[in-house]
């Protein structure tokens, strides 16, 4: 595995210069954030990443996201070009030596929750989700949180309406003719798609969410079976719903699991969730299961602590101050130096 950690670029609080000292920390994961969705990333942009990582000793070898316009979502008779602009995109990074883009296939909105603050007894804040709440909200005039500088209010009225018409089967298929769009593109250039899964993986204000757990993934292989079409394993987004079995999930999917984002959520409803630190003893999701599933799987891919909590004073974007995700990346090292270590006296042993 290769450790990354997720770096907002130029603008982001946490430097380039914080996380390399973090142990073993190959990379980060980034992206380039001021051009509008659907649109080109120009070389320029791409290479100026490139060049601050590598002045600061870090690879940039995985990009989350570069975002799917919702026009390609609902199979609008844009996508055509839209894909064509992706697949664009796609071969200038390629040409930085990226080798792998986490991306998702959300209607609307990517992750939802209902609080970004929720203190915890020790003082620490972090993300959490009440479905009663989110469902009880006005769904014509929303305010979620994170979420309202993204649109104006018309004009997500009219996204929202537009989905109407949007079963899971259609957006299933749209999924199907994007991946088969830029498989070119990713056959040239090696790259690998690691799709998200829904955050969390459930429907909301009626919009279809399709990459849900085991059964989506069987689909979604089942329908583009190149090993370039892959997932990204969240434990958290998959781990919100009782349905999802992280440890065997981890241990089948390992060859197609090219990102892993560990987080720990504790479970406080059947739909509800508060995030925790990384720490398997601090929340309900079997971490040690997972890695230790992954390693013995095989699995070769690149992995980050996801969301932290903000602790020690720290002020930062909700789930991505400094601190706590570094906590969680000297966590995640140990479980996997022993995991690693184990597999190879076995083996040796044989
Ligand atoms: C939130 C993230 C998501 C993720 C995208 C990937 O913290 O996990 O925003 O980056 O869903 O496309």
């Amino acid at each position: 595995m290769k450790m990354t950690f997720r770096w907002y670029g130029e603008s982001d609080p946490v430097t380039l210069s914080h996380i390399r000292q973090i142990p073993n920390m190959s990379g980060v994961v980034t992206a380039v954030y001021d051009v509008p969705v659907g649109e080109v990333w120009p070389t320029e942009k791409i290479a100026r990443l490139y060049s601050l990582c590598q002045e600061n000793g870090l690879e940039m070898e995985v990009i989350e996201s570069v975002p799917v316009h919702e026009d390609i979502k609902l199979g609008r008779p844009t996508r055509d070009k839209l894909i064509a602009a992706y697949a664009q995109t796609l071969r200038n990074l390629g040409r930085f030596g990226v080798k792998c883009v986490c991306y998702n296939f959300m209607p609307v909105f990517d992750w939802l929750r209902t609080n970004l603050k929720t203190v915890a007894e020790d003082g620490s804040t972090s993300l959490s989700y009440h479905h009663d709440e989110l469902m009880g909200m006005d769904k014509t005039n929303l305010h979620l949180p994170g979420w309202d500088e993204s649109y104006q209010k018309d004009e997500l009225i009219a996204l929202l309406s537009a989905y109407e018409s949007i079963t899971h089967e259609k957006l299933f298929e749209n999924l199907v003719y994007f991946l088969k769009g830029i498989l070119p593109a990713l056959e040239e250039t090696g790259i690998k798609m690691a799709i998200h899964p829904d955050d969390p993986p459930w429907d909301m204000f009626d919009l279809p969410r399709i990459i849900t757990g085991a059964d989506s993934y069987e689909k979604l292989f089942a329908a583009v079976p190149s090993p370039l079409n892959g997932v990204t394993f969240c434990t958290g987004s998959l781990g919100a719903s009782r349905k999802n079995n992280l440890v065997s999930m981890a241990q089948k999917y390992a060859s197609r699991i090219h990102f892993a984002h560990i987080r720990q959520l504790k479970l406080t409803g059947s739909h509800d969730f508060t995030e925790a630190g990384h720490l398997t003893a601090s929340g309900d999701l079997d971490i040690y299961g997972v890695v230790n599933a992954l390693v013995a799987a095989g699995f070769e891919g690149y992995v980050r602590p996801d969301h932290g909590r903000n602790i020690w004073g720290e002020d930062g974007k909700p789930g991505y101050g400094l601190f706590d995700r570094a906590l969680g990346a000297a966590y995640l090292n140990g479980l996997f130096e022993s995991a690693e270590k184990h597999l190879k006296e076995k083996e040796n042993n044989k």
